[in-house]
């Protein structure tokens, strides 16, 4: 009976999606977090961040879209020493609307933990009583009130990963363009 190598037998299509598989397989639970796809946060011209509370998975993307007409910076702080963050420290460019390119800024973290952040154009840090600092909203800065700032959720928690906002999955929310 003639018997070839099992190689020869697959054809070849098949034969490197099966090796391609089998390395997926064998990668997934390191890659893991680095494959999930970024969450979204998406700025216009109210000059807040419209999804200002996200969770992502440690090494996971948040990745900020600028909408707006108009400039934002993304700069992470700590509430506790009203710190600015030097790592976490972006900057977005504005679009003068749909079907025009967007300015974006990704950062991902390492760790489990809270990562506060705020625009330095339209909000400011203030030292509450107490002791922590907090975002406000700037007093000539017009919007919506809200202050220009967010929180980022790292974490490995599966319920807390799936209370995003739907918006957060889509890079560029078709109406909301503008400012
Ligand atoms: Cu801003």
């Amino acid at each position: 009976m003639h018997t070839s190598p099992p190689s020869r037998r697959i054809p070849h299509l098949l034969r490197n999606s099966a090796a391609a598989l089998a390395v997926g397989l064998l990668l997934a639970p390191a890659s893991h977090a680095a494959a999930a796809p970024p969450v979204y946060v998406h700025m216009n011209g109210a000059n807040m961040f419209l999804e200002n509370v996200v969770v992502v998975r440690p090494g996971q993307d948040v990745v900020f879209v600028d909408q707006d007409t108009g400039a934002h910076t993304i700069i992470g702080y700590d509430p506790a020493t009203g710190k600015t963050s030097t790592r976490f420290d972006g900057a977005v460019q504005g679009t003068p609307g749909p079907g025009h390119p967007v300015s974006t800024y990704a950062i991902a973290f390492k760790h489990t933990g809270l990562q506060f952040y705020y625009c330095s154009v339209h909000a400011e840090l203030v030292k509450e009583p107490g002791g922590r600092t907090v975002a406000k909203k700037r007093p000539t800065v017009h919007g919506f009130g809200d202050p220009m700032a967010g929180l980022i959720i790292v974490t490995t928690d599966k319920k807390l990963l799936a209370d995003n906002p739907a918006t957060t999955h889509q890079k560029i929310l078709p109406g909301y363009f503008g400012g």
